[in-house]
This record gives structure tokens, sequence and C-alpha cells, in this order.
């Protein structure tokens, strides 16, 4: 028997289907043996007492980005990695964002210059389009599929990002074609800027209003018609940021009816309301987000849609933008609400608050946080050649929980590189207190030991449809349609 580089010893091993007692030997990155008697070892790790897990996924965050109104996210590949990894993530997909008039392989090669020298952890990229031209749509996509970049996101808001319907179609019969998912922020941009202007008008420009400014149709609208517009081709598509029911109840007889839709929600809409906003001076900025918070009720819908599997995927969203004129404040000490940067930190809560609200309160069990935190997005994502399970052959990305830690949030303690955080004096029960990415200790005694650049970038597959429901609309459909070929 080979000897193992790492062992871990005595824990309990979940994954998103099973639970149970297992030693598991690790050799050159991989998972190689799972059992009793596995051999001797370099090193031993003895998890008596831990919870043995696969390492978190985060599938939704906004690292040294620029928003189209170019400000820059506060993390850069190294804090944003960092703090990833302290909140028991060994991989990231992050945005490579496309402004209008740039080439997809310009993109590209500006992310993979930020990434590779400096993330710890492994990563890959979704790719924002926001200029679908001809070219895009007909070379630059599929290159970029090749690379092995294979989901794509669209705005169906923000003036300076949406795309309209035609454009969607045009992108999404492209993410068919080659084998990509379109993932889609679905707000409607009209109802936005109508209420918006009329609230500013009225002389409402405080950070709270920012959440009347997004009302709840605007997003079952457009969630609506962009599962029209998906299922019209046959093609999967995944909301991102659900915040209501309404949005989530769209998803839910979508899949019902048989259309390859998928849902994600994020730990804002469970865990803060938009009471957090109603903030003396301009403190309630600190939560502005799009899709903003709700009201107390939706929290509980939203995680009865989580419970439920309406969401199959959970991400912290995390957009860095500090509470200064770098970040939030960058139009001014006193911006009216349509003037501040969007978005919340989360990468390194994300995690440790659905294990202490879900998990430990048993509103989820451990198999579902599993599938929620790494599973689930492995496979939609087509990164589970790789990662998602403590399986042999596997990379060994794991994450071991001491599930009776307990610890207060604080913005002070995080490894983000920001000044607050929204979930300030939470107290959460679970923490990943040791991280192994392919094999090595990463974090370890709430030290960092991992270097930078030493996670790597992942190709993902195509994505692939088989076995998932879904029918071409008739109008498409040759047996249906007086034999018509429509080319797409
Ligand atoms: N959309 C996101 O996905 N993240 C932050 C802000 C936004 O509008
Ligand atoms: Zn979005
Ligand atoms: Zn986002």
């Amino acid at each position: 028997m080979q000897k193992l580089d790492l062992k871990i010893i005595n824990g309990t091993v979940a994954n998103s289907t099973e639970t149970f007692r297992s030693d598991i030997g690790i050799k050159d990155g991989v998972i190689v043996a799972i059992g009793k008697e596995i051999g001797d070892s370099e090193r031993i790790i003895d998890a008596k007492g831990q919870l043995v897990l696969p390492g978190g996924i985060e599938a939704h965050c906004h690292i040294e980005q620029e928003s189209s109104s170019g400000i820059m996210t506060s993390d850069d590949y190294y804090s944003g990695s960092v703090s990833a990894a302290f909140g028991g993530n060994t991989c990231i997909i992050p945005f490579a964002a496309q402004h209008r008039g740039q080439n997809l392989h310009d993109v590209l090669d500006l992310y993979h210059g930020r990434a590779e020298p400096k993330s710890v952890i492994d990563y890959s990229f979704h790719l924002i389009i926001s200029d679908p031209t001809e070219n895009v749509i007909k070379n630059e996509l599929p290159d970029v599929i090749e690379q092995g970049i294979t989901s794509f996101k669209v705005y169906m808001t923000y003036d300076k990002l949406i795309v309209n319907d035609e454009q969607m179609l045009e992108i999404m019969a492209a993410a068919k074609k080659h084998g990509a998912l379109t993932m889609i922020h679905a707000e409607n941009n009209a109802m936005i800027n109508w209420m918006s202007e009329k609230l500013i008008k009225g002389d409402h420009k405080e950070p709270k209003f920012h959440a009347l400014s997004h009302p709840r149709t605007a997003e079952s609208e457009a969630i609506n018609r962009a599962v029209a517009l998906s299922s019209f081709i046959d093609t999967p598509i995944l909301i991102v940021h659900v915040s209501t029911e309404a949005g989530a109840r769209i998803i839910a007889e979508a899949r019902y009816d048989g259309h390859k839709v998928f849902g994600e929600t994020c730990p804002q809409y469970m865990f803060l309301n938009s009471s957090d906003m109603d903030l003396p001076e301009m403190q309630g900025a600190q939560f502005c987000c799009s899709p903003p918070l709700r009201d107390r009720a939706s929290q509980e819908e939203i995680w009865r849609c989580l419970q439920n599997g309406t969401f199959q995927v959970y991400s912290s969203d995390h957009a860095p933008y500090r509470f200064d004129e770098t970040g939030k404040l960058h139009a001014g000490k006193k911006p009216p609400f349509t003037k501040i940067a969007n978005g919340l930190p989360g990468i390194e809560t994300r995690l440790p608050l659905l294990f202490s609200e879900g998990v430990m309160k048993k509103r989820i069990s451990l198999n579902h946080f599993v599938a929620l935190a790494a599973t689930n997005v492995s496979k939609i994502y087509g990164l589970d050649h790789r990662k998602g399970s403590i399986t042999e052959g596997k990379d060994a990305d794991i994450a071991i929980w001491n599930p009776e830690a307990k610890r207060v949030i604080k913005a002070e303690d995080l490894h983000d590189n920001m000044d607050f955080t929204p979930y300030e004096g939470m107290e959460v029960r679970g923490w990943p207190e040791i991280v192994i990415q392919r094999g090595e200790v990463i974090i370890e005694d709430n030290k960092l030991i991992a270097e930078r650049g030493d996670g790597e970038f992942i190709h993902r597959k195509r994505i692939d449809c088989t076995g998932m429901p879904g029918r071409l609309a008739p109008e498409l459909d040759h047996n249906k349609n007086f034999g018509v070929d429509i080319d797409f």
C-alpha cells in the first residue's frame, strides 16, 4: 500500500446524500481512500467530534471587478480568496465582466491576469455579457466555452449592462448550441427607473428608499420573461439572487412544468430585512443591494423555498464596496440612493450563517447543507469531475467543521478588505476550522498557510442537459411547424 500524504481520521464525513464515519486518505492532492485501515500517512489529522465536509464552492461573488459605473470592488483576488477560504470554501467562481465595446478574449486575459498570481484557492469565472455583437455570439462565445468558461450572466436591468429580449435569445441560443448555462439578473429595468424617478422627485432619497425603488413585481415580471424566453428554445437558465416568493414560485412552477430552470438565493434575503436599511445618516447604504432586502415575511418565504428545493444554489453575492468614497459613497457623502454602490459583502459568512441557522437549528439537514455549500454547484456549473463531494478520485478539497465552535461575527475578525459586515454581532454555532485544498492544509489554528497564487484555474465541463426534461416550442419544432428548419 502506498504511503498517504495526509489522512483524516475519526471524523464524521458528510456528502449531499449520506453521512458516515470513515477515515479519508489523500495522495498527490486527490482523495484516494475512504474507509478504515487505509494505510500509513505522512500526516494525520484527528477529526474526532468534527464534521468532514467537501470544501465550499462559492458560485456568485464579485472580486477585483469594476462595476458598470467604474467602481472597483474592495477585494482583489488575494483578499477575496483568503476570506473565502476562512469561510470554508476551496473554490470560487467570480465574474469576468465585459463592458460594452470589449472583446471577450481581452476580458478573460484581464481576469486571468488578476486571479492567477493572487488567488489562494481554485477558481473559474462566469462571463458577464453586456455587448452581444454578432462576433461575440458567433466566434467569441464558442471560444470562451472551449476554454472552460461554461456560464454567462446577463442583466435585464442597469442601463449600461442591460440586454434586450432579442439579445437574450441570441445569447441563450449560443449557450444551448455550445453547452453553456445562462445566469440571469432578473429585474424589470423600466419599473425600477420609473419608481426611482418618482421617489427622487418626491425628495425620498435616503438609502431605505432603494428597497421601494425595486418593486417585487419588477423581479417576478423579469423572471417570468426569462423563463418564457429560455423555455421557448429549451435551454437551461439559472435565476440568480432571488429575493421574493413570487419569483421563487415562477421558478418552482417552471421546474414542475419540465423547463430547465435553476434558482439561487443569498444569505441577505434570509438573514436580513428592509428594516435594517432604516438607519440614521447614511448607514443604511451598507445594506443597499439589488434585488433589495425585503420584509420579514419574505425572509421566511425564502427560507421555505430553500428548504423545499426551489433554490438549488445558495451564494453570497459578495459585492464588497467599503462604506467610504472608494465604494458605497463614491458619489459624495450624502448621495441619493440611486448613486450608492449596490452590493453586500459575505463570502466568509455565507456557510457559517447557513450552518448555524440551518443545520444547528434543524431547518435543513447536514446533507442538504453540503448540497448547497458545494455539490449542487459542482454539478450545475460543470465542476463535478473535480470537486463537490468527498469521493475517491476527486480533488481533496475538504473543510473540517467544529459544530460546537461559537463565534460572534465581527467585521474586524473577517479577512476581506471591508470596513463593515452586514451581519455584525450575529452569533453563530459551528465554524470550518481546518480547510484543505487539493490535499494541502490552507487554514489551521485560525491562520492562513496557503501562498498567493496557490489557487488554480479550473477548466469547467460543458453543461450537459442529458436527463433534464424540456421541450422546444412547437414553432421551432420541425415536426410541428410545417417542416420548417429554424436555424439557431
Ligand atoms: N447584481 C449582483 O449580482 N450583485 C451585486 C449587485 C447586482 O446588481
Ligand atoms: Zn445581479
Ligand atoms: Zn452579484
